[in-house]
C-alpha cells in the first residue's frame, strides 16, 4: 500500500484552534501523524501564525477545513451572495495558505445547515459551478486546492454522494478544486465504499476517515481496510486524516449531534487513527 501523509482532525477538540490546543501537536507526533487538519473559519490571522509556528516546532504540516455560511452561500440565488461565497472562500483559502495547508477541505459547495427542503435544481448547480470555479481560480493564487466534501442527507441537502461530487467538479473544470471523500457520509450514503471510491477516479482530492458513529476509528460499522485498498484502487495520494467528534467543546457537540461518549479520550482515538493507516 502506497504511504499516506496521515493526519488528525482538530474539529474533535473545536471549531476555533487557539494556543490552547497547540499542545497536542506533540501528541500527534508522537502517535506518527504528519499533520493537523484545522479548522480556518473562525481563525484570526494572528492565532493562524501562531498556529504555524507551533505546527513548525512539533515538525507537523497542515491541512485546512472550512465550510459555507448563511451570507456566503454558493447557491444564493442573489449575485451578492455568491460574490460574498467566493469571497469567503478566497478568505478560507488564503487562511489554509498561512498554515501551510496545501487542501482546503469540508462542505464548500452549500451553506451548512441550509435546507430548501427541495431536491437541488439545476438552476443552484449552475451557480455552485460559477462560484467555485471563481473560488478555485482565487485559492490556486494561494497554493490551495478546494476540496468539495459531500455529506449526508441530514446535513445537506446539495452534494450526498461521491457520484454526484465527482460530477460537480468535472463541470467546474478546474485544477484547484477536486473532491473529498469522508466514510462517514458515505457510509451513510453509497451502495458501497469500494464503488464511490471507484466513482472518484481523478477528481479525489482529500480524504477524510470517520466512523459510522463518529467516535474512535475502527470500533464501528466502516469498513476502512476496504477503503484503503479502493483508495489505492484509484493510485490515491493524498491525505488521510482522522475524524472523529466529541463533547469537547459542548457547543459545537450538540451542533454536530454528539449525546454521548463515544470514545475512550483524545489518546485512543490517536492510536486507533494511527493503527488504522500504519499497517506497515
Ligand atoms: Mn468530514
Amino acid at each position: 500500500m502506497a504511504r499516506h501523509r496521515l493526519g488528525f482532525s482538530f474539529l474533535y477538540f473545536t471549531p476555533h484552534v487557539t494556543a490552547l490546543h497547540h499542545c497536542w501537536f506533540e501528541r500527534l507526533r508522537a502517535h506518527g501523524y504528519d499533520g493537523a487538519e484545522l479548522p480556518v473559519v473562525a481563525a484570526t490571522d494572528a492565532e493562524l501564525r501562531a498556529t504555524r509556528q507551533a505546527l513548525d516546532a512539533a515538525g507537523l504540516a497542515a491541512t485546512a477545513v472550512g465550510f459555507a455560511t448563511a451570507d456566503a452561500d454558493p447557491l444564493a440565488a442573489d449575485a451578492k451572495g455568491r460574490r460574498a461565497a467566493v469571497e469567503h472562500l478566497a478568505r478560507c483559502a488564503e487562511k489554509a495558505a498561512m498554515l501551510g495547508a496545501e487542501v482546503l477541505a469540508g462542505p464548500i459547495h452549500s451553506a451548512y445547515g441550509r435546507f430548501s427542503e427541495q431536491p437541488p435544481t439545476a438552476d443552484e448547480w449552475a451557480r455552485c459551478v460559477e462560484v467555485l470555479r471563481a473560488a478555485g481560480e482565487r485559492a490556486a493564487k494561494v497554493g490551495v486546492r478546494l476540496a468539495i466534501e459531500p455529506l449526508n442527507r441530514f446535513e445537506c441537502y446539495f452534494v450526498n454522494t461521491a457520484a454526484r461530487c465527482a460530477e460537480l467538479v468535472r463541470a467546474i473544470d478546474h485544477p484547484a478544486v477536486c473532491g473529498t471523500l469522508d466514510t462517514h457520509h458515505a457510509h451513510l450514503e453509497e451502495r458501497s465504499l469500494a464503488e464511490a471510491i471507484a466513482q472518484s477516479r481523478g477528481t479525489l482530492g482529500h480524504v477524510q476517515l470517520s466512523e459510522n458513529h463518529r467516535g474512535t476509528p475502527g470500533t464501528g460499522q466502516v469498513d476502512f481496510a476496504k477503503a484503503l485498498q479502493a483508495l489505492d484502487g484509484i493510485d490515491y495520494r493524498g491525505w488521510l486524516v482522522i475524524e472523529a467528534f466529541s463533547r469537547q467543546d459542548p457547543a459545537f457537540g450538540s451542533a454536530l449531534r454528539i449525546w454521548r461518549e463515544l470514545d475512550g479520550g483524545v489518546e485512543e482515538v490517536l492510536a486507533a487513527g494511527a493503527r488504522l493507516v500504519r499497517t506497515d
